[in-house]
C-alpha cells in the first residue's frame, strides 16, 4: 500500500483537520494502518474540484466520449494486472477469502468494460412533435456525483458506482466506508495511472455522520448513489433534497426469499440454498435468507441443509477457505445476538449457533429450522451466516409469505415447473428474481430493490440511465420553407 491519504484532484492529501483514523484486520482484530480522515472540509475541496473538472470547458468535458471508454479499458486492465495485490488487499481489510476478493477484480473489470463500451453510444430521440418544430433529446451527464459506498464488496461497490457515472461523463466524490478504505486508495491510484484528468474521481475516507453527510448536504453535489443500510438510506434520501433536489439512487437491505418446491432435487436445491444464504459469509444485500421449502421434501431438506453448513470451512481468508471472518466488532455482536435471538424465539438450531475461536471475528455457518414468519431471524436482515428454514405447502401461500416483508431486493424459486416458475417470477415483488439459480449478478443485468430495498437500478441499460438528464431542444423549422 503506497497512499494511505485523501484521493483529491490527481493528488494524494492529508486531512485538512490532519486527523486519521484505524482500519482494523477482522482476522485478528489487529490495526493495518492509519488512513486519513476527511470531513466536511475535504469533503468541499473534492467537491470543488470535482465541479472544476465538470465545468463545460474542462479536459474531460471537452474529451470524445470514445476516449472516455478508452480511459475505462485502460482502467480494466490497470486492474486485471493488479488483481492479486488488489485481492490481498481487500482480504486484509474486510477478511473474505482470498479467491474470491481476486474474482470480484476481474468482475469489476468486466462492469468496466460493459459501461466503457456504452460511452460512445448514449443516444437520444428525434420526435415528431406537434407544431412547426423540430424536436430531439440529448442525453447529459447528471453532473458531480457523490458516492457512498459499504464494506461487503468494497472494489465491486466501487466500479458499480463510477462506472456507469464515468461513461456518462459525470465526476466524482467517492467515500468508501469506514472499515475497509484500502482498496479505494489502491483503485484511485490506478485511476490516477490509467490517464483520467484532475478532479474526475476523488476518494476521501472517513466516517459515515461526518464526511457522508457532508457529501450529502453539499449543494455543489447533483446526485447521490448510495449502497447500505436502509436506516441510513431514508438519512441520505432527506439530506439529498435539504439544500438542492439532488437525483438519489439507493441500494440498500434485504430480506430475500427463496423457494423449493417439492419437485426439486433435494441435494442441488440445498446447495443453491446454501450459497444463497451464506456467500461472502452472509453479508450480502440479496442474500437468501429465508428459505421456504415444501412439505413434501422438508425433513430431507433440513438434513441435507445442516450437513452441507457443517462441512463449510471457515478460518483464515488468505487458505483455502469458504468463509472468513465478519467486518467488524459490531457486526459480530448483532449476529451472534440474532442468534440468540433465533433459540430463544423458539427456532430450532441445527448446525453452528455459535462463535469460532476466540480471536477475530468468527461464526459458525448457523441454520435453524421450523422458523416461523413472525420470529425476528424471519424479519430482520441478519447480514451474517445465518439461514432460516420455514415450511410451506402451497403456491398461493408462499408467494403471500415471500412478499410479506418490507424490502424487496431479490428472491429465488426451484422447481422444473416452468408455470411454478415464472408465475412466481411475475407475482413475487422484488427487483431480481433467479430460477434454479441464485446471486446470478452480471454487468449486463439490471440490480436493485422494490420497496424498502432502495431506488434505481445499478448494471444494464438501466444503471447508466440513472447517471444522465434528458434534454428537449426544440427548433423552429416551418413545415414548408419560404
Ligand atoms: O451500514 P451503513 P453499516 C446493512 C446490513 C448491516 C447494516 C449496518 O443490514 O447490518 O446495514 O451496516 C455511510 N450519511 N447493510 O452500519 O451505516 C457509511 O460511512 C452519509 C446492507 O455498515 O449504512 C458507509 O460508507 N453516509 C448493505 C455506508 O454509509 C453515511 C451493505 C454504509 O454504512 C451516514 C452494508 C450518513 N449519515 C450494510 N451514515 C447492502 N445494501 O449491501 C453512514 N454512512
Amino acid at each position: 500500500m503506497k497512499q494511505l491519504l485523501l484521493f483529491i484532484n490527481n493528488d494524494w492529501v492529508d486531512a485538512v483537520s490532519k486527523k486519521t483514523f484505524p482500519t482494523i484486520n477482522p482476522q485478528d482484530e489487529s490495526v493495518i494502518a492509519q488512513v486519513a480522515e476527511g470531513d466536511k472540509a475535504d469533503i468541499d475541496l473534492a467537491v470543488a474540484a470535482a465541479k472544476k473538472a465538470f465545468y463545460r470547458y474542462s479536459s474531460w468535458r471537452t474529451m470524445d466520449a470514445s476516449q472516455r471508454g478508452l480511459l475505462m479499458l485502460k482502467l480494466a486492465e490497470l486492474l486485471e494486472a493488479q488483481s492479486r495485490y488488489l485481492a490481498e488487499l481487500e482480504t486484509l481489510d474486510c477478511g473474505k477469502p482470498v479467491k474470491q476478493s481476486e474474482e470480484e477484480v476481474y468482475f469489476s473489470a468486466s462492469v468496466l468494460r460493459y459501461y466503457a463500451g456504452k460511452a460512445d453510444k448514449i443516444l437520444g430521440n428525434t420526435i415528431p412533435a406537434d407544431g412547426e418544430v423540430l424536436s430531439f433529446t440529448l442525453k447529459d451527464p447528471v453532473g458531480v456525483c457523490g458516492q457512498i459506498i459499504p464494506w461487503n464488496y468494497p472494489i465491486p461497490m466501487m466500479v458499480w458506482k463510477i462506472a456507469p457515472a464515468l461513461a456518462a461523463g459525470c465526476t466524482i466524490v467517492l467515500k468508501p466506508a469506514e472499515q475497509t478504505p484500502l482498496t479505494a486508495l489502491a483503485v484511485a491510484a490506478l485511476i490516477k495511472e490509467a490517464g483520467f484528468p484532475p478532479g474526475v474521481v476523488n476518494v476521501v475516507p472517513g466516517y459515515g455522520p461526518t464526511a457522508g453527510a457532508a457529501l450529502t448536504h453539499h449543494p455543489d453535489v447533483d446526485k447521490v448513489a448510495f449502497t447500505g443500510s436502509t436506516e441510513v438510506g431514508r438519512i441520505i434520501l432527506g439530506a439529498a433534497s435539504a439544500v438542492n433536489l439532488k437525483r438519489v439512487t439507493l441500494e440498500l437491505g434485504g430480506k430475500s426469499p427463496l423457494v423449493v418446491f417439492n419437485d426439486a432435487d433435494v441435494e442441488k436445491a440445498a446447495q443453491i440454498a446454501h450459497a444463497a444464504a451464506f456467500a461472502n459469509a452472509g453479508q450480502c444485500c440479496c442474500a437468501g435468507t429465508r428459505t421456504y421449502v415444501q412439505s413434501g421434501i422438508y425433513d430431507q431438506f433440513v438434513k441435507k441443509a445442516a450437513e452441507i453448513a457443517q462441512k463449510r470451512s471457515v478460518g483464515n481468508p488468505f487458505d483455502d477457505v469458504q468463509q472468513g471472518p465478519q467486518i467488524d466488532k459490531d457486526m459480530y455482536t448483532k449476529v451472534l445476538n440474532y442468534i440468540t435471538a433465533g433459540k430463544e424465539g423458539g427456532a430450532k438450531c441445527i448446525a453452528g449457533g455459535d462463535k469460532l475461536g476466540d480471536k477475530g471475528y468468527f461464526i459458525k455457518p448457523t441454520v435453524f429450522a421450523d422458523v416461523q414468519d413472525n420470529m425476528k431471524i424471519a424479519r430482520e436482515e441478519i447480514f451474517g451466516p445465518v439461514q432460516s428454514i420455514l415450511k410451506f405447502e402451497t403456491f398461493d401461500e408462499v408467494v403471500d409469505r415471500a412478499n410479506d416483508t418490507n424490502y424487496g431486493l431479490a428472491a429465488g424459486v426451484i422447481t422444473n415447473d416452468v408455470v411454478t416458475a415464472l408465475s412466481f417470477a411475475k407475482q413475487v415483488r422484488a427487483g431480481s428474481i433467479w430460477i434454479n439459480t441464485y446471486d446470478h449478478v452480471t454487468s449486463q443485468t439490471p440490480f436493485g430493490g422494490f420497496k424498502d430495498s432502495g431506488l434505481g437500478r445499478e448494471l444494464g441499460e438501466d444503471g447508466i440511465n440513472q447517471y444522465l438528464e434528458t434534454k428537449t431542444v426544440t427548433l423552429a423549422l416551418p413545415k414548408k420553407p419560404q
